[in-house]
């Protein structure tokens, strides 16, 4: 393709020849011994520079959502906005904001910019009602969704010759297919483990000599433990972790990097935005650098809603710049952070950001899967003999999240037979299952035991402790 019909293409940073994607001008520099950077030119580009690709793509984006999507364009309309307004990233707050809520109004497909035959993949995660949040992706959208991850990849070290295991969940989670699109991207050995096996993880960690391993950190640290049971510790080459998916600590990197004498990184990520790779940190672990170029950050106080000075606490919310299937404009992730826009040592210009703290609403994640509390009380108000009254006590056993649900069983039920309420438990776990994707434990408690409360009701105890 000729740089003219690239630039008639808007291809002008990135170019996409049949469905794959390359940087024209990538280049992979080594520093720091082994380390490299991946694409050099978007990751240590100028930060004026920078600016004012965000500009360019900011503007299209806008265009593209405003023309394709009926409810970005009501939605602008309603506060006198049209895609003119908008000429430059400094002009970005002038645009409303997108919440979880916009995904769930518009379910399945209402927020898709593209036609239904450009979309080559769907992936979901928990919405807070039950009904799940839906993203699409264009085929240049996974390309460079592992471009990303690619990056993440070279960040945390790893290269073509190292031997990987996924251990994200492979399916609706874009954990597993994420990483793995982007590892093999990268060039590296892919082995697309997903979750489930842990035994037969490790013997295949043993025997094919694998280096570097992609999963959540908890579980991280129970392969470390089922490893350390088996006196093979010293019998594995795994070099490099790439964790993420759920909140962790840096004394639980310092302990996964000590138990397993390796490197541990720290990847984020979040599927309406992307998947992983929309972040993660280099080998000074001084924050995770965002992929700038296609995702523009902004740090708001998720009270007043107006930005906060860089350093200070606050809610992340994502633009996303070059995304064809399912552009979000102003996305609020919840995610509590804090932002710095200094050079890091290691040589890359892109914002970094610190260890999350938390988040402004009451999703948990147990085992990396995304729960809200009000699912769990959607699926006891669809059944009989429950009340509505119910406590998530989340726990950690070996390394492992657990979750027992304790439901208020009615009156009437309550005197019934041991068979039966055996039964409703079975039924009540089953029907949890089927709503949030994990397995519980239900126990039945007696009518008026679970603590009323005077304020907002507390739906949920939970014991992990995060070190
Ligand atoms: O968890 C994507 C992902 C997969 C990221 C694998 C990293 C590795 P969701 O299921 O949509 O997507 O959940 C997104 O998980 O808003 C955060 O609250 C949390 N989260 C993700 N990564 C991290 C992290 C994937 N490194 C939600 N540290 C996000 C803390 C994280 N929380």
């Amino acid at each position: 393709m000729d740089r003219t019909r690239q630039l008639a293409l808007g291809m002008q940073d990135t170019e996409v020849q049949a469905g794959r994607t390359f940087d024209i001008k990538t280049k992979r520099k080594r520093r720091q011994g082994t380390k490299v950077i991946w694409n050099e030119t978007k990751e240590c580009i100028s930060r004026d520079e920078l600016a004012e690709l965000q500009s360019k793509r900011l503007v299209k984006v806008v265009n593209r959502v405003y023309h394709n999507v009926e409810y970005y364009r009501k939605k602008m309309q309603e506060v006198g906005i049209e895609p003119g307004d908008i000429r430059g990233i400094e002009d970005i707050t002038k645009l409303p904001y997108t919440t979880k809520n916009d995904l769930r109004d518009t379910y399945p497909f209402g927020l898709f910019a593209a036609p239904q035959s450009d979309i080559v993949r769907v992936h979901a995660s928990s919405g807070t009602t039950g009904k799940a949040t839906v993203v699409g992706y264009t085929r240049r959208d996974i390309d460079i969704w592992s471009e990303c991850v690619s990056r993440s990849l070279t960040m945390a070290g790893i290269t073509r010759g190292d031997i990987i295991q996924i251990a994200y969940g492979y399916g609706l989670f874009t954990g597993g297919l994420g990483a793995h699109y982007g590892a093999e991207y990268l060039g590296a050995t892919v082995v697309p483990m997903s979750t489930g096996n842990t035994k037969k993880l490790t013997t295949m960690m043993k025997d094919f000599g694998v280096t570097a391993i992609a999963c959540t950190p908890s579980y991280l640290l129970h392969i470390a433990e089922t490893l350390e049971h088996d006196g093979d510790i010293d019998k594995i080459k795994l070099k490099t972790a790439i964790c993420g998916a759920e909140p962790w600590t840096e004394q639980m990197r310092h302990q996964i990097e000590e138990k397993l004498h390796i490197h541990a990184h720290d990847i984020y990520g979040l599927s309406e935005i992307m998947g992983p790779g929309v972040a993660c940190d280099c080998e000074y672990h001084k924050g995770l650098h965002i992929q700038e170029d296609h995702f523009f950050p902004e740090i708001i106080s998720a009270e007043t809603l107006e930005p906060v000075a860089a350093g200070e606490t606050g809610e992340l919310v994502f633009t996303t710049l070059t995304k064809e299937g399912l552009p979000l404009i102003r996305y609020r992730t919840k995610d509590l952070t804090s932002i710095t826009y200094d050079r890091c040592e290691c040589g890359r210009t892109t914002a970094r950001i610190s260890r999350f703290v938390g988040r402004s609403d009451d999703m948990l994640i147990i085992r990396g899967v995304n729960v809200f509390p009000s699912q769990i009380e959607a699926a006891l108000l669809e059944m009989n003999g429950t009340t509505p009254h119910y406590l998530m006590i989340v726990d950690r056993v070996n390394n492992l999240d657990t979750l027992e649900v304790q439901v208020e069983v009615e009156e009437a039920f309550f005197s019934d037979q041991i068979r039966e309420l055996e039964n409703l438990s079975k039924k009540i776990a089953h029907t949890i299952q089927q709503a949030i994707g994990l397995a519980v434990k239900v126990k039945l408690v007696e009518p008026k035991t679970i603590e009323r409360s005077m304020g907002k009701a507390v739906h949920v105890i939970d014991n992990r402790k995060l070190v």
